[in-house]
């Protein structure tokens, strides 16, 4: 396979580690842990894995008796990649390979093929050295493949211990976003209640930056997404202002929460920064945020710059309240409905679709564009949500935005040009070569998972954290999956699963992008131009984490 300099440099880089995993390790337990919320439904719901202490992970000195850097008893793990693809993946597994060799050489890494359903159909290979030595610091999750299977059922994990057995499997790694973890969570439960002696670690992992919380700075794949999408961010900057004719509207990936946008507007300071959960928490409507975008450009227009950009989060449809209900009738309506599924051509099932709306979501229907509409029947994913990244809100903004402008034209209220251009980025950075960052930051994370298989831990997420400061400072554990898990409502039934993170309006990050979005919007220019992801080089400029987990940790 050939493969460009870059490639080739990468592949040789060592990925910096905390002090305390560069050579044997000690696991120190803290105190017992409670859930977020719901605590006695969880604690009935894992009585085996409830409660269990945060671990840390301290360097123990060569011949001290809890050496446990060279354990007697080869094992093996088998590793799974579930949901969207996130920079970074191939090195956890690098870091849980080189972890598993360094503790006894026998042991195997089994990879399970494209996502859980792997596990449960047996599908699987194992991975050698030679293996993965082409993967270290590289994106994607081509390695073994990853998918969206939902792992939840008994016969599911029945199958994994079949599986597991053949294979002299001990532990499975699964590394995903807070669905996969909570099923780990509830598969490392099933597998201690029956008492089958494998145990399961998860590994956070989402590009969305919603995994988080007191315990997890940050989800794995944010850094480096964020920052291919400001470097793109900032190449249309200078081209708006060189050109000075187009606006500029674009829609960053991001299912639910907003960090992505969020992020991208610090590190760029674009013209307009749209955040769904401010929307929600203002109950907004689509016509009130069209009518601040249109703000905007006309004073802008005023003021001789018909030009600008806007950012739009992925998930901003969902978040307006009127657009929520809509979206949900349509989830319910059309959850495995083959009438609908059988009519003939888009007319018969936008016609279908109004005859079963309640009226007010009748008339929002009827009121988007078409194409806009029939995006929002298309197939659901495999949790019944609408597939965001398939609906082009960006354009659906710009269709509003110019009527609105023909109107105040017509009025004399504008006398302005307005030329837009949309564009959607998401899959440009799900497999960017990982940062520094998260080249490091994951490698970390699977040298840890390995410590807490060999302690024999199960129901635990590889926990690296202190990230703001130097790789050899960061602190590596565990924190118990249970920990992080409220109840809500899921399919019309009442489930544990992780809470989601979303952008908190009384968060840093939040709060610094209030407070200089004003300026942003009317300045002649106030971008930035962030450049691509430098690997070699200073420090400051090769190492920084993103500017959402500098805010929140007060730097
Ligand atoms: P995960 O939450 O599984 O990490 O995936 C995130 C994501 O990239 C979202 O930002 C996006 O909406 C979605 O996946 C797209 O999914 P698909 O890969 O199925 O198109």
């Amino acid at each position: 396979m050939q493969k460009s300099p870059l490639q080739i440099a990468r592949q040789a880089y060592q990925p910096k580690m905390p002090k305390a995993l560069q050579g044997a390790v000690r696991l120190v337990e803290g105190e017992k842990t409670n859930s977020v919320a719901d605590q006695e439904e969880i604690k009935k719901l894992f009585p085996n894995t409830y409660g269990l202490p945060v671990i840390t992970m301290e360097p123990v000195e060569k011949g001290q008796s809890d050496d446990v850097q060279c354990t007697k008893e080869a094992f093996n793990v088998g590793v799974i990649l579930s949901g969207g693809q996130a920079p970074g993946g191939h090195n956890v597994i690098s870091g849980l390979y080189d972890g598993l060799k360094a503790l006894n050489p026998k042991n195997k890494l089994y990879g399970f093929l494209g996502g859980p359903s792997g596990l449960i159909d047996g599908k699987y290979q194992e991975l050698t050295g030679e293996i993965i030595d082409e993967y270290r610091n590289t994106g994607g999750f081509d390695i073994i493949g990853s998918g969206r299977t939902k792992l939840e059922e008994t016969w599911q994990f029945d199958n994994g211990i079949e599986i597991c057995k053949q294979l002299g499997i001990k532990a499975v790694v699964i590394i995903g976003g807070d669905d996969s973890n909570t099923n780990a969570c509830v598969l490392a439960e099933y597998y201690l209640q029956k008492q089958c002696g494998i145990q399961v670690i998860g590994c956070p992992k989402t590009i969305d930056g919603d995994l988080k919380n007191e315990m997890i700075e940050t989800s794995f794949g944010f850094d480096t997404a964020c920052k291919t999408y400001a470097e793109l961010i900032g190449n249309i900057q200078r081209d708006a202002n060189s050109a000075k004719k187009y606006w500029h509207f674009i829609r960053l990936m991001g299912r639910s929460a907003s960090h992505i946008a969020l992020e991208c507007a610090l590190q760029s300071q674009p013209n307009i920064c749209l955040i769904s959960e401010e929307v929600e928490a203002k109950k907004m409507t689509l016509n009130e945020i069209v009518e601040d975008i249109v703000k905007v450009i006309v004073a802008r227009a005023n003021a001789g710059l018909n030009f600008g950009t806007i950012l739009i989060p992925e998930g901003l449809i969902e978040f307006i309240p009127a657009m929520r209900v809509l979206i949900q009738e349509l989830n319910d309506m059309l959850a495995a409905n083959e009438e609908f599924t059988s009519l003939d051509g888009d007319d018969a099932k936008r016609e279908y679709v109004k005859s079963k709306l309640t009226p007010a979501s009748c008339d929002l229907y009827r009121s988007l564009p078409k194409g806009i509409a029939r995006q929002l029947t298309l197939d659901r994913d495999p949790h019944g949500n609408v597939m965001v990244s398939q609906i082009e809100t960006e354009k659906l903004l710009i269709e509003m935005v110019q009527k609105r402008l023909a109107v105040l034209k017509a009025n004399g209220e504008y006398k302005g040009k307005f030329s837009a251009l949309n564009h959607f980025f998401g899959y440009e950075g799900r497999c960017a070569m990982p940062s520094n960052f998260d080249a490091d930051y994951c490698y970390s994370i699977g040298v840890t998972a390995t410590h807490l298989i060999a302690a024999g831990k199960t129901g635990y997420m590889s926990l690296v954290r202190n990230l703001t400061k130097p790789a050899a400072e960061w602190i590596a554990g565990g924190v118990p999956i249970t920990m992080m898990m409220n109840m809500e409502r899921r399919n019309g039934k009442m489930k544990p699963v992780i809470q989601k993170a979303l952008v908190e309006l009384d968060g840093a990050p939040f709060k610094y992008l209030e407070a200089h979005r004003a300026e942003w919007a009317d300045a002649n220019t106030s971008y930035i131009y962030p450049g691509p992801i430098q690997y070699y080089g200073p420090t400051e400029v090769c190492d920084q984490p993103t500017h959402t987990l500098l805010l929140e940790r007060g730097k």
